[in-house]
Order: structure tokens, then sequence, then C-alpha cells
């Protein structure tokens, strides 16, 4: 027997549309439903329509009365260092004297203090901790979610985080994204030798992660003190010549070209991009790399926002995502991400509602199957506690979420 779902009286569902990210004006250019229903069958939208739904969809069916409210797809968080060892609170003090991120970084704090902490936990410590975090995410509407490796920094650790999201994915509805991250700081071990740990991922690790099908994506941290765009370049290209994707933190605090790397190299996504330039959106756009910002990141830190207005002006798919992490951002909040893009970045609510769903699946390369409502896309989606898409930007600060459904079934109900 086919497992079949049928939502009706949405009062507005509201979806961007296609198999690709939606750049310059596409990007706000959304399909707007009033009165709709939505038929899934396997976990996969079979009709939309508009009224009430024909008999023959309800017979055998799972129905749910979404009671006039708001429906939008499932929100893809594609960017997260989902599985970490401890926290980092004693770093608040810190923060608030004025001592920067990379200054603590510089000081063997930061990512450093969440690698010894990553290092010193069991396996399955770490995987209870992230999946309570997953839990979290998906009662705020996350139906799909990256997670990064990058604080092991030796082969055991990246390996026993990369095991953690293979064992989480199996086992909780959020399906997950891995990336392989070990290029996220230089490991105390290899102070004194930059090349030797270059060699260490560009030779032994990246290999293995892809031959053990353990990521899909590669990541570098390319910033001032931590690895330079050349670094990042040689990183990325042995990544991409054992089939993973490229990813990159870059230009977050400092433009240091890798933004101009990401476009070169075609990379998926280029994320945060504060102080990325003209000459480095342009790549990106010619690249057809999705800009990925974190502006969670910028108000934890105190930092300026990315420049989302110049990057949409210039075609670059703009998606937008939480960074969750135990040190820039300590949040998994992605309706606040909603918020934030909306107040911070300038972004109309059709376009950050893109920016979370459509672009985000892109940036993890699933916008065939995730990302919109439509007929062939699989049945993620969220029923807010809302009358249409302007509420859930004027409210803030709480859940707004009823009801998330992942390939066609309830999986959190407030
Ligand atoms: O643990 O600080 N920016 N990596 C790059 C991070 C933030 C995570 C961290
Ligand atoms: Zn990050």
């Amino acid at each position: 027997m086919a497992n079949r779902l049928v939502i009706s009286n949405i009062g507005l569902l509201a979806t961007p549309l296609g198999k690709t990210a939606r750049a310059g004006a596409d990007q706000g250019r959304i399909s707007l439903r009033t009165g709709a229903y939505l038929a899934a069958e396997d976990g996969v939208i079979t009709a939309l329509g508009n009224g009430i739904p024909p008999r023959e969809l309800l017979e055998g069916a799972r129905h749910i009365d979404a009671g006039g409210r708001l429906v939008t797809p499932g929100l893809v968080d594609a960017h997260t260092h989902l599985v970490f060892g401890g926290w980092r609170e004693h770093e608040l003090a810190l923060k608030r004297r004025g001592v920067s991120y990379l200054d603590i970084l510089a000081q063997g704090g930061g990512i450093l203090s969440t690698v010894r902490q990553t290092r010193e936990a069991s396996q399955e410590a770490l995987t209870e901790k992230a999946a309570q975090a997953l839990a979290r995410m998906l009662c705020l509407g996350v139906t799909t979610c990256e997670a990064k490796s990058g604080y092991g920094l030796d082969q055991a650790t990246e390996l026993k985080q990369l095991a953690a999201v293979r064992t989480l994915a199996a086992r909780q509805p959020v399906e997950l994204v891995s990336t392989y991250l070990g290029a996220h700081a230089l490991p105390p071990e290899y102070k004194d030798d930059r090349e030797g740990y270059l060699r260490l991922m560009t030779r032994e690790m990246i290999p293995m992660v892809s031959r053990e099908g353990l990521a899909e994506f590669c990541d570098v941290f390319c910033e001032t003190g931590v690895f330079t765009a050349a670094e990042a370049e040689e990183i990325l290209r042995a990544a991409q010549a054992h089939g993973l994707k490229a990813k990159i933190h870059t230009d977050e605090i400092d433009a240091i070209g890798g933004t101009e790397l990401a476009g070169w190299l075609q990379a998926v996504s280029a994320e945060h991009l504060i102080a990325a330039t003209d000459r480095g959106i342009d790549a990106l756009a010619r690249g057809g790399t999705v800009a990925v910002l974190l502006p969670a990141t910028s108000f934890y830190l105190g930092k300026p926002y990315a420049r989302a207005r110049n990057m949409i002006a210039a075609g670059v798919p703009v998606a937008a995502a939480s960074d969750y992490n135990p040190g820039s951002c300590p949040s998994l909040n992605l309706q606040l991400v909603m918020n934030l893009a909306c107040w911070n970045y300038k972004m109309s609510p059709e376009e950050v509602l893109t920016a979370v769903t459509l672009n985000a699946a892109a940036a993890v390369c699933r916008a065939d199957r995730l990302g919109s409502l439509e007929p062939g896309k699989q049945a993620d989606l969220v029923i807010w506690d809302a009358p249409n898409l302007d509420y859930i930007f004027y409210r803030f600060g709480e859940n707004l979420v009823k009801t998330v459904i992942k390939a066609g079934m309830p999986v959190s109900e407030k």
C-alpha cells in the first residue's frame, strides 16, 4: 500500500519553484497559492490544487487540515558545525572585553579549544549531543542539515565526527549532508609544519574520506591566520580530483581572495563573504557558486553584514544558514537567521524564503529533489502558526512552526 498524505485548507502555500538555485530578480519571484491543498505519495509530492481536494485523493490517505495556515518547504540549514565536544562559554568574558575571534584562536583557544574537547569525547557522546541539536532544529522547521567535521584535525577524530554524522543520518528524520573540513585550523601537532598537514589532508585524508563515502563535500577555512587562498586552492583541487565537491569559508573578516577562488574553482558554495570584494562577487556569479550567508554569526561577533543586495544584483544566488557552532554562533535557530536576513541584508520575505529553501538545497546539491513544493519534489514541508508569509518575519524570537513533515510523514507537532 502506498503511503499517501493530503494536506487541505492551506491558507497560503508559499514556495520558490524549480530544480536549480534562483538568482537576481528570480530569487524573490516565488509561487503564492491561496486556499490550496497538497497531496503526496510515498514521500513525493503528486498534486497541488486549489479548494477542496478531490475525493479520490483523500481515500486511504492520511489527512491533515492546515486550518488556513501558511505552508512552506521544509527549511534547509546549509552550513553547520553540528558535531562537537563541549562549549566555549568561557570565551564570553574575553569577547565582551573586545578580544577578537582570530586573537582567541591565535592564543590556542577558539576552534582549538573545541578540538581538544572533541578529541576527548567518545563517538557515542558526540552522537548523542548532535542528536539533541537535530531534534531541536527539526522542531524549528529544519528538514535537511549540512554537517561539517573539523574539530579533530587528526585522522581518528575527524573520522569519529564523520561516523557520528553517518549514524545520525540513519536514526532520525533530518536528512544530513556530510562535509570534510580538515582545513579548519592548523592542528597543534603541525604548528611548525604547515606543508606536512597539507600533505596529510591532500594525500591521505581526502582520498580516504572519498573512498569510504564519508563526505560529499570538502570545505576550507580560508581566512587571515588560518589557511591562505593558495592553500585553499591546493586542498580544494585535491578534493575535486577525488570526487568531493568544493565549499569554502572565506572573507569573513578580511578579503584574502577566497571568494574569487570559489568562483574560479566553480565551488558549489562560498560562505560568510562579509568582506567579499566586487571582483569576488562577480567571480561567484560567473562560477555559478551559491553565496551562503550567515547573519547570526555577524550578529554574534558584532561584525558587519554581508552585502547580500550587491550579490543579488550581480546575479549570485543567495542562501542563508545558521553556522551553528560553539564559537561564533552557538544558536541553531534558522527562524532567527530568517529575521536577521530580512532586516540586516534588506532582503524581502520572498527572497529570504528562497534563501533557506531552494537556494540552500542548491548549496548542498539537492535542489533537484528538495527545497520547493511542486510535483516530483520530496514532501518536506512546514505548517506554520501563521496566516501569511510576512507574519513569520514580523514576529521574532519564538518558534512559529506548528507541524513539520519529512518525506510525507509528520515528524514534529506543536
Ligand atoms: O568553532 O569557531 N568560523 N569556524 C570558522 C568556526 C567559525 C567554528 C568555530
Ligand atoms: Zn562555519
